[in-house]
């Protein structure tokens, strides 16, 4: 492999229905930029498969595969993904196709011309969406969204497509225990305010099974709290 130009984080537990059609789009959308990238899939050892379908791609796309032993939720993952990325330049995506592979080459131009050190990938931006939801996540959505006007202007905090400058991590306190690695670089990511939204539409996902739930609403809040009492003590 190449000194890749970007590294592609994918967190997956239980995504052996979706794992390999998401490496074939996040390659095809890069290579028709002619970007240069490495795909690190962070498995936390998924009885599904998964790594072992992940190792045999590695064959023919720029794929790294990294097996915790324990499963702790997509954060400590995508964290030990950052730590292993070998680009200038990281990304992090959801595994389960979600996320729109073709807007990869756009939010790496805007690191690369100095537009931003940080793009998030957004639903709540003109141009961004999501699929129908129903009224109960609609509504947990706005509690967010509203909490989090507090913390950083961004319209799309929770979201779990991003791409940054690794520069903006030196000198910053991520927490490991945070569960949304995103607001934590928004938070406390050494940006300069160079923050952007890029829209988004957001599919639902088509297989797997859904991890989210009330311990991750949860862990969500807490770490809203936490963030909190960062910007405003900075504690
Ligand atoms: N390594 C690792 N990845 C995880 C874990 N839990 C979830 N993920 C992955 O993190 C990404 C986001 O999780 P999802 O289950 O899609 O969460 P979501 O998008 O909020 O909710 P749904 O799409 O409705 O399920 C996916 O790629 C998951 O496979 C985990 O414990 N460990
Ligand atoms: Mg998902």
């Amino acid at each position: 492999m190449n000194k890749p130009e970007l590294s592609v984080i994918i967190p997956t537990f239980n995504e052996s229905k979706n794992i390999e059609l998401m490496v074939i789009r996040v390659h095809d959308a890069l290579r028709q930029e002619k970007i240069a990238e490495e795909i690190i899939v962070v498995d936390d050892s998924s009885p599904d498969g998964t790594a072992a379908l992940a190792t045999k791609m590695a064959e023919n796309f720029p794929v790294r595969v990294y097996i915790r032993g324990k499963r702790e939720g997509p954060g400590p993952a995508i964290l030990d993904g950052i730590r292993l990325a070998e680009a200038p330049i990281a990304c992090v995506m959801d595994g389960d196709l979600s996320h729109p592979a073709e807007a990869l080459p756009g939010m790496y131009k805007m690191i690369k011309d100095g537009t931003a050190r940080l793009v998030i990938g957004s639903r709540h931006v003109s141009g961004g969406g999501t699929s129908d939801w129903i009224w109960y996540r609609k509504f947990f959505s706005w509690g967010a969204r509203t909490l989090g006007r507090l913390l950083t202007p961004v319209n799309d905090l929770t979201s779990g497509f991003f791409m940054f400058d690794k520069k903006i991590l030196e000198g910053a306190a991520i927490d490991p225990i945070g569960c949304k690695v995103g607001l934590e670089l928004m938070v406390k990511g050494k940006h300069g305010g160079l923050v952007r939204e890029f829209p988004i539409v957001f599919v639902e996902r088509a297989a797997g099974e859904s991890k989210m739930g009330w311990r991750e609403t949860r862990q969500y809040i807490q770490h809203l709290l936490r963030l909190l009492a960062f910007k405003f003590f900075n504690k």
